[in-house]
């Protein structure tokens, strides 16, 4: 469904190609832009957006939000200039203006608290950004903190953990090789609204009919049925939370049947030995009841998944964003080794990204593997996972005194006050902060307690590489965006920012030259990875050079990747000028058997027990009688939203309200609730109301609440948003609920009470 302007439209005056930095579907984009006219001649206007058919990946697909790019960037309440607040006001400010301010104020909070003073927060449209995500790290370095905190803890830690305890990275996560699959069993993700996370693919809807129509099968296991459920060919009911004792069921059936056959990889893992013992437990007759699935639907799906020669499992934030979130992250690979699926054509794969995955980096085959709780949280103790702590500890962090209190906070991106459990506790802890900086394009509520925001640019005044969802595609391809419009003048790039603040915090200055600042550290970078090799510092240096900042970053990263021309040594091999050259992007070819080649553990194998994984099991064990609560509430993501901040776009924001409580008709009976009317749905003493939509896509005894709604805040602005601000499903869970391995937060199962207003 393209947008466009004027139909009349014949010549546009320029046809631009930019990724949609929206999802992580990363649709490549055609957008026709016609210069300004009249008073706005300065101004050029988007008139179309279309999906760009020929690219590479996405071939032509796109959704309603794709509009949104030029909503965004038109919308009167995006920021464009700096913000400094003046006896509680906000006042506009000049770039020269926001660094003196933060000059003054910053340095003196680390001079009196130390590094730990100071806080990062960072959120998920920095994955979006290449120059946030390449940079960050660079300004982690400078403040030398503990205290950074991401969204990753609000969503896919769980994930990142088992990965990187299986196969010896972070990101070394497995997706589904859905064009070549034959069964996928889907579990807590709904690709048809999400358009796929931590599997970036694009039109899931037409590969999912595809494999539908060559005699293939999906099944999805969710509390609700789906959008996706209404395309796949069965749906089962599962109580919320209780996937860990569902995907036990299968592992054990697959053990008690026989069924598991480990064909390639059988000299690739190692622990094999430990899993019959450690399932034998857990029997389907056993867990059916714990999860609401049959005993006989379980081992049913076990043996279709043993059964069928191209399957794959596939799971996401349903089943990160729970209890056993990393237990049911990590069951999920060991169901596809067991079933011979991993590392298979139509399996689950590893994609080969073009740059910066740590799983092409170094010697193949082993690495240092992962570590964590090389340091853990001050005041509840949560350990450390992949440098960062939960960001559920961040309020008690900021309140508690001591030592190590952080004082100062710095988000990037991040809208916590309502991605958070708890906003509305985080909110109030971020009143008793000295001194907050909010990078943020839009005054919300988060940015309303900074002291200074400073707004990035648009995305269409911004470069574009998918530093982190080339490492999730389901095929491999490489697509650069140049700008697309010309920036405001005086807004810097945002890799700019970081460095600028990360030179405040060191004493440096708010006057550093960010360019000689940038080359220093780029020096002290190769030095470290390529050794004293000091000839081969200069010359990848000098060949670097007439690029900076983000895009040096990116060259570097694909001329050194595994498809990269090695700085002359692979001639014809990728540069970001090849890659540039093609606008609808390279194609890499289809996932490729990586094993053992992609895996960086010590013990150069895939490990299938780790132990703090084994001993987590006793927990499960311990919870398999546990009660069904009364009622319970999970999530719900919707198409034309994108967690907290795309409800100021006019286009995606008109239509049906739609952050509704869903509960089944059987529910809303018994609660006496109504179908359009009101309800206070409570989790002890914190209260929420929302409108009820009462529905039988849902199962008894769960309520569906989207995230990221609540804008009725004083002192936000977003002038669309809180004409229908909707409830803050956060308000009401609980920040102390968390996945204790990973130190996720549990969005999903929290019980609660319903009732009519
Ligand atoms: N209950 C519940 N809570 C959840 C979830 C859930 O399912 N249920 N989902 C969780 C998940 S998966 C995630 S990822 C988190 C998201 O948590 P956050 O990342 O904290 O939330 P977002 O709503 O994505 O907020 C993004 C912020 O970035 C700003 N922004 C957008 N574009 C740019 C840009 O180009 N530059 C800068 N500097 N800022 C920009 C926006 O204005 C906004 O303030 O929410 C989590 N919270
Ligand atoms: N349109 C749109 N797209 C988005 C986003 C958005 O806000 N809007 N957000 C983006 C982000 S940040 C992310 S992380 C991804 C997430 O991508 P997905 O994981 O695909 O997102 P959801 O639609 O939240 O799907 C989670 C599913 O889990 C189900 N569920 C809840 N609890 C449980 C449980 O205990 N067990 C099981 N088995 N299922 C459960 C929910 O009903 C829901 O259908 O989406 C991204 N894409
Ligand atoms: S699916 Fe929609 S929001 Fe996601 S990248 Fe594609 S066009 Fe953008
Ligand atoms: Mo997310």
């Amino acid at each position: 469904m393209p947008f466009c302007e004027s139909d009349t439209m014949t010549e546009p005056a320029t046809r631009a190609y930019r990724i949609c930095p929206f999802c992580e579907a990363c649709c490549g984009l055609e957008i026709d832009v016609e210069p300004g006219a009249g008073v706005n001649l300065q101004r050029p206007r988007v008139v179309r957006i279309r999906g760009d058919r020929r690219d590479v990946f996405s071939n032509g697909f796109l959704c309603p939000k794709a509009i949104g790019l030029k909503e965004l960037h038109d919308d009167p309440d995006r920021l464009r200039t700096p913000l400094i607040k003046r006896d509680g006001r906000f006042v506009e400010a000049s770039w020269d203006e926001a660094w003196a301010e933060i000059e003054r104020r910053l340095p003196p909070v680390i001079a009196a608290g130390g590094a730990n003073a100071v806080a990062t927060v960072l959120g998920n449209p920095t994955s979006h950004k290449m120059s946030l995500i390449l940079y960050f790290p660079r300004l982690a370095r400078a403040l030398g903190t503990r205290n950074l905190y991401s969204a990753s803890s609000v969503d896919q830690v769980p994930k990142m953990l088992s990965c990187g305890l299986m196969f010896g990275t972070w990101l070394s996560v497995p997706v589904p090789d859905i064009e070549r699959s034959d069964f996928l069993l889907i579990i807590g993700a709904n690709p048809m609204v999400s358009n796929g996370s931590l599997w970036t693919v694009p039109d899931f809807r037409g590969k999912a009919k595809a494999l539908r129509a060559r005699g293939g099968k999906i099944v999805v296991i969710d509390p609700r049925r789906t959008e996706t459920a209404d395309v796949a060919d069965e749906h089962h009911f599962i109580r919320p939370g209780s996937d860990v004792y569902f995907l036990l069921g299968i592992a054990h059936a697959l053990f008690d049947e026989q069924l598991v056959r480990l064909g390639r990889l059988a000299g690739h893992v190692a622990g094999f030995e430990q899993l019959e013992p450690a399932f034998a437990h857990f029997s389907p007759e056993r867990v059916a009841e714990r999860c609401a699935i049959d005993a006989a639907v379980i081992r049913g799906l076990a043996r279709k998944l043993a059964a069928t020669q191209r399957a794959a499992v596939y799971g996401r934030i349903g089943t990160c964003t729970q209890q056993f979130g990393t237990l049911a992250s990590w069951l999920i690979d060991v169901i596809n080794v067991l079933t011979g699926h991993l590392d298979e054509e139509g399996g689950a794969m590893f994609p080969k990204a073009a740059a910066f995955a740590a799983n092409t980096r170094g010697a193949p085959g082993f690495g240092r593997g992962i570590v964590t709780g090389r340091y853990a949280s001050r005041v509840s103790k949560a350990p450390e996972v992949s440098g960062e702590l939960p960001l559920t500890c961040l309020a008690e962090e900021i309140e508690t005194p001591g030592d190590g209190q952080i004082k100062a906070l710095i988000t990037i991106a991040a809208n916590p006050v309502l991605s958070a459990p708890n906003g509305p506790r985080l909110a109030r802890a971020m009143k008793g902060l000295d001194f907050m900086v909010s990078l943020d394009i839009y005054l919300n509520e988060t940015s309303r307690h900074a002291d200074v925001i400073l707004p990035g640019p648009s995305p269409l005044e911004d470069a574009h590489y998918d530093v982190s969802f080339t490492q999730f595609s389901q095929r491999n391809h490489a697509r650069y965006s140049p700008p697309v419009l010309a920036r405001t003048p005086g807004q810097p790039d945002e890799w700019e920012s970081l460095l600028r603040i990360g030179a405040i915090a060191r004493g440096l200055g708010a006057r550093v030259d960010v360019d000689a600042l940038d080359d220093a550290a780029l020096e002290e970078e190769l030095r470290r990875s390529l050794g004293d090799a000091a000839s081969e510092v200069t010359a990848i240096t000098a060949a670097l050079a007439p690029l900076r900042g983000a895009d040096r970053l990116l060259d570097l990263g694909l001329r050194s990747g595994p498809y990269g021309d090695q700085f002359g040594r692979n001639p014809g091999g990728l540069t970001l000028a090849a890659v540039k050259a093609a606008p609808s992007g390279i194609d890499l070819g289809p996932m490729t058997a990586r094993i053992p080649e992609a895996l960086r553990t010590p013990s150069g194998r895939i490990e299938l027990a780790p132990p703090a994984l084994m001993n987590d099991l006793a927990r499960a064990r311990s919870d398999l009688a546990a009660l069904p609560p009364d009622l319970v509430i999970i999530g719900r993501r919707q198409l034309r939203s994108n967690n907290s901040w795309m409800h100021n776009l006019p286009a995606l924001a008109k239509g049906p309200f739609r952050c509704t409580a869903l509960v089944h008709p059987v529910d809303a009976r018994r609660l006496g609730l109504v179908d359009g009317a009101m309800a206070a749905i409570t989790n002890g003493a914190r209260r929420i109301e929302a409108q009820v939509e009462v529905s039988a896509e849902m199962m008894p005894g769960v309520v569906s609440l989207p995230h990221g709604w609540g804008h009725d805040l004083a002192g936000v602005r977003l002038n669309v948003a809180v004409e229908r601000p909707g409830a803050n499903l956060n308000a009401l869970l609980d920040e102390n609920l968390r996945d204790p391995l990973s130190g996720n937060a549990v969005l999903s199962g929290v019980p609660v009470r319903m009732a009519p207003m």
